[in-house]
């Protein structure tokens, strides 16, 4: 995955037609694409495949199950073209391990999510899942643009792995302060595939990204 404009799509659009369109105008300002299941359960599977001709695919079907499970899903979503996945922490250390040994290491493992609700009980766990992922080997964490002190915090836990960050614009946290809290990436979504001009969204985010580097 490169490391330009340190911004990631997060495509949950909900048609086909929407993806490529989105895609088409942010192409030259995103670093990767993120996957979720709104988009698969619209488009079906395919449309990974398609996208990982286009951009690097990381493929958030936020996994929790046992590890067989998980690594069955991985299995499949890396024969898709994807470049790397989203999974639960929570689990447990043998469900993450079969997410990581699936996927080559290419593993962000959820700590404290970027919702309201994110406070209730992921918050209180982040620093023993942000442990766990890098006990098991993952290239990474997803962690809350909307709260960047715990970016901060989080990121003292895992040292030189990667952060991926969630929640700005529509869930009101900025890409600078995300940026300059320790994030790699922000992930964005309905800031820009919501704007009237996604191209323009997706300029000034990368833009917001360099003021916080
Ligand atoms: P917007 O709020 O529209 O920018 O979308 C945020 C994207 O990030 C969605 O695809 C969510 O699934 C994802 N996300 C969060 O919003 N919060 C989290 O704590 C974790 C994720 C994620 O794992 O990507």
């Amino acid at each position: 995955m490169k490391k330009d404009k340190r911004v990631i799509l997060a495509l949950d659009v909900t048609s086909r037609a929407d993806a490529l369109r989105v895609v088409e105008a942010v192409k030259d300002h995103v670093d990767a694409i993120k996957i979720n299941w709104p988009l698969i359960l619209a488009a079906g599977p395919d449309i990974i495949r398609e996208m990982s001709k286009v951009k690097d695919v990381i493929c958030d079907l936020k996994i929790a199950d046992i590890p067989n499970i998980n690594r069955l899903i991985v299995e499949q979503a890396m024969s898709m073209g994807t470049s790397a996945v989203i999974c639960h922490g929570f689990t447990g250390e043998d469900s993450v391990k079969a997410c990581v040994d699936a996927a080559k290491g290419q593993v962000f493992v959820v700590t404290e999510m970027s919702h309201p609700g994110g406070k209730q009980f992921t918050a209180p766990i982040a620093d023993k899942l942000a442990g766990l992922a890098k006990s098991a080997g993952a290239r990474g964490i997803v962690a809350p643009a909307t709260r960047p002190e715990r970016i901060s915090d989080l990121r003292k836990i895992i040292g030189s792995m990667e952060i991926i960050s969630p929640g700005v614009g529509a869930q009101g946290g900025k890409a600078s302060d995300a940026i300059r809290a320790g994030a790699d990436y922000i992930i964005v979504g309905r800031a820009i595939y919501e704007s009237p001009d996604p191209r323009g969204a997706a300029r000034k985010l990368a833009d917001e990204v360099r003021e916080g580097l």
